[in-house]
C-alpha cells in the first residue's frame, strides 16, 4: 500500500521478466505435470490472466514445473500449535539456544532495531523474539519452492484452497512487482518468506523497504526484516509499554473454564473477570475496566491461567495461537532481561 511505487515499476517490467523466465526455462529438466491440465487450474490462469494481466504463456510454465507435494499437506494438517500442550510447544521455542542468539542478535542489529523502535514505536525485543521464533534469526527460512507450497494447498487442500489460492495470486504479483522468477522463491510449507516468514499478501502490504536501497527484500535483508515486522506490528495496533499478560489464579468453575481459551481477542474487563473468580492482581486494582482474555495453559501437572491485554491480542495477528503469542513473548522477555543483566555484568 506504502509502496504503489513498486507496483508501478513491476508491471514495466513484469512483462519482460516472464519472457525471460519462459525463455530460460524453454527445456525444463524436469516437468511434473501435477497441475497442467487440469480443468480448476485452467480457469484460475484464466482469472489470472484477465483480471491481472499475467501471460498465459508465462502462468502456463510456471504450473508445468509446480510440483505437488505430499509432504505440505500432511505439515499443514497437524501444525504444533494444535499437537502440543503449552509446556511442550514453549520447550521448543523458547530454549536456551535461541535466547543467546537472540541477544547475538540484537547487539548486531542494534542500531536498526532502535531505529525501528522509534520509527513504529514497537519494542525491539518483540522484533527480535518473533524472528527467533519464526527463522532462528533468518537461519531456518524454508526450502520449499513458494509456488509449490501455494499450488499444493490452493488445488489439492480442499479446507484452506480459497485462503491459499488467494495467496497464489499475491505471490504471483508479488514476484512480478519485485522483479522476482516465481520458481527462484523458497519458503516454509505455507509459502511464507524470509526472516520474519511472511505470507505474500503480507509482504505486498507490510513489507518495507528498511534500509532505503530501493528494494523490499526481507528474504535475505535483516535491515528490511527487521523494519517490516515492525511495521506489520504497528499496523495491526501494536501499543506498547502495558501489561501484555498476566498469570493469575482462577477459581476453576465450569463456567472459567468453558470461558478461557474461548477468545483472543480481550473480551472482558478485569472487574467481570473478578466477578467470575479470577484473583487480580493488586498491581492492576486501578485498571478494572481494561478489558482482557483468559488463556488454559497446559503443563505437566494440570494448567495455568493467563490474562491476555491488547498488545497480547497484536502478537496473535501474526499468527493466530495463543500459544504462538506467548512464546513470542516469553522469548522476548528472556532475551530482554538476560541482555540487560549481561550489559550490566560488563
Ligand atoms: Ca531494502
Amino acid at each position: 500500500m506504502v509502496f504503489r511505487l513498486f507496483g508501478i515499476h513491476g508491471k514495466v517490467f513484469s512483462r519482460l521478466a516472464l519472457a525471460v523466465l519462459v525463455f530460460v526455462q524453454a527445456v525444463p529438466v524436469y516437468a511434473a505435470d501435477d497441475y497442467v491440465g487440469r480443468p480448476e487450474v485452467e480457469s484460475y490462469i484464466e482469472a489470472l490472466v484477465a483480471e491481472h494481466d499475467f501471460s498465459r504463456q508465462a502462468l502456463e510454465e510456471i504450473f508445468r514445473q509446480a510440483e505437488k507435494k505430499d509432504k505440505i499437506i500432511e505439515l499443514i494438517s497437524r501444525p504444533a500449535e494444535r499437537r502440543l500442550q503449552w509446556h511442550e510447544y514453549r520447550k521448543i521455542l523458547v530454549d536456551q539456544p535461541r535466547v543467546k542468539l537472540g541477544i547475538k542478535f540484537w547487539e548486531e542489529n542494534a542500531q536498526t532495531l532502535a531505529r525501528a523502535e522509534q520509527v513504529y514505536g514497537v519494542d525491539a525485543a518483540i522484533i527480535v523474539a518473533i524472528i527467533g521464533v519464526e527463522t532462528r534469526y533468518g537461519r531456518i527460512t524454508g526450502s520449499y519452492r513458494v509456488v509449490d507450497a501455494l499450488a499444493t494447498l490452493g488445488f489439492d487442500y480442499p479446507p484452506r484452497a480459497k485462503f491459499f489460492l488467494s495467496e497464489l495470486t499475491q505471490f504471483l504479483l508479488l514476484a512480478r512487482e519485485e522483479g522476482k522468477s516465481p520458481m527462484s522463491l523458497k519458503g516454509s510449507y505455507a509459502g511464507a518468506m524470509g526472516y520474519g516468514q511472511f505470507i505474500s499478501s503480507s509482504y505486498r502490504n507490510f513489507a518495507v523497504d528498511f534500509d532505503d536501497d530501493g528494494v523490499r527484500d526481507i528474504w535475505g535483508n535483516e535491515v528490511d526484516a527487521i523494519g517490516s515486522v515492525a511495521n506489520y506490528f504497528a499496523r495491526h495496533g501494536w501499543q506498547g509499554g502495558g501489561v501484555v499478560t498476566q498469570k493469575v489464579n482462577v477459581e476453576a468453575t465450569a463456567e472459567i473454564l468453558a470461558l478461557a481459551n474461548s477468545s483472543l481477542k480481550p473480551n472482558k474487563t478485569l472487574q467481570q473477570w473478578q466477578e467470575l473468580g479470577v484473583e487480580i492482581p493488586a498491581s492492576m486494582s486501578e485498571d478494572m475496566q481494561t478489558n482482557a482474555m483468559l488463556m488454559r495453559m497446559g503443563q505437566p501437572d494440570g494448567a495455568d491461567f493467563w490474562l491476555g491485554f491488547d498488545d497480547f491480542y497484536v502478537i496473535t495477528r501474526y499468527n493466530h495461537s495463543r500459544l504462538y503469542a506467548m512464546a513470542v513473548y516469553q522469548l522476548s522477555e528472556t532475551i530482554r532481561q538476560l541482555r540487560a543483566e549481561t550489559s550490566k555484568a560488563e
